[in-house]
């Protein structure tokens, strides 16, 4: 089923030209090798994809959303007062099809986040490289504002991800790829065009998703209303 979006929000970025910025650090390379071990251990059994509200289950996690340097690019960009309104944890086994549709973070069938308000993080917990799942965005595409979106064709027990409505999974000649060392993370606007593909190497790639809002941020569609984790400030 095809979604339209109710606002379009289009317009500059707070996060200029691009709407990205990447190289940001959350935590020191062996340090989150370290972890990222752990989790592969906990996880390889089950082989669990996606593990929602991974900051309210895991200190790691409830530690990674607040580490200093990256929450400070946050307050730059989204205003002082801080709260996380979604995480998860993504891990991409060796071998398994999983690869992320062109989707925009900040509009789903329950929610719109305002981009002057919000913004997405991705921490990579081991390097994300090209060949493993890296992100790859689509430069300036924010500008355009909330696209319609489809819900993906899959079978897959992670569930089926939205994607932007017309665009094929499969890289684009505008799309610029975001490799991370572990330790790294990139900021996104809510509203930049992005994907994964599967990963094709021997070892898993983990990563950690994140919805910074400020107040004010979200615009429910329904009776249903996110519950935020406020990190900063005290209008929450
Ligand atoms: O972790 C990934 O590979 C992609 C995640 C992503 O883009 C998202 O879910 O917003």
């Amino acid at each position: 089923m095809t979604r339209a979006a109710e606002i379009r929000y289009a317009g500059p970025s707070p996060l200029g030209e691009s709407g990205y910025r990447t190289g940001l650090e959350w935590n020191t390379n062996s340090r989150s090798r370290a972890r990222a071990s752990e989790i592969i251990a906990e996880h390889r059994g089950g082989q669990t994809e996606v593990v929602r509200d991974a900051h309210l289950r895991f200190d790691w996690a409830a530690h990674a959303v607040r580490s200093p340097d990256l929450l400070r690019v946050v307050q730059d960009t989204i205003g002082g007062s801080v709260a996380v309104e979604n995480t998860f944890l993504m891990i991409k086994w060796p071998g398994r099809d999983f690869p992320v549709p062109w989707h925009q973070d900040g509009t789903n069938p329950r929610m719109q986040l305002d981009p002057e308000r919000s913004v997405a993080a991705w921490l990579a917990v081991t390097d994300a490289t090209t060949v493993n799942g890296c992100l790859q965005v689509i430069p300036g595409s924010h500008a355009a504002g909330y696209l319609d979106y489809d819900r993906e064709e899959s079978g897959a027990r992670r569930g089926k991800a939205l994607g932007v409505q017309g665009m094929f999974n499969s890289p684009h000649e505008r799309g610029v790829w975001l490799p991370l060392n572990a330790g790294q993370a990139c900021l996104m606007d809510v509203r930049l065009i992005h994907r994964s593909d599967s990963n094709t190497t021997a070892g898993a790639r983990v990563g950690l998703n994140v919805r910074y809002v400020a107040p004010g941020a979200i615009r429910s569609s329904g009776p249903h209303s996110p519950s935020l984790y406020p990190l900063t400030g005290s209008d929450w």
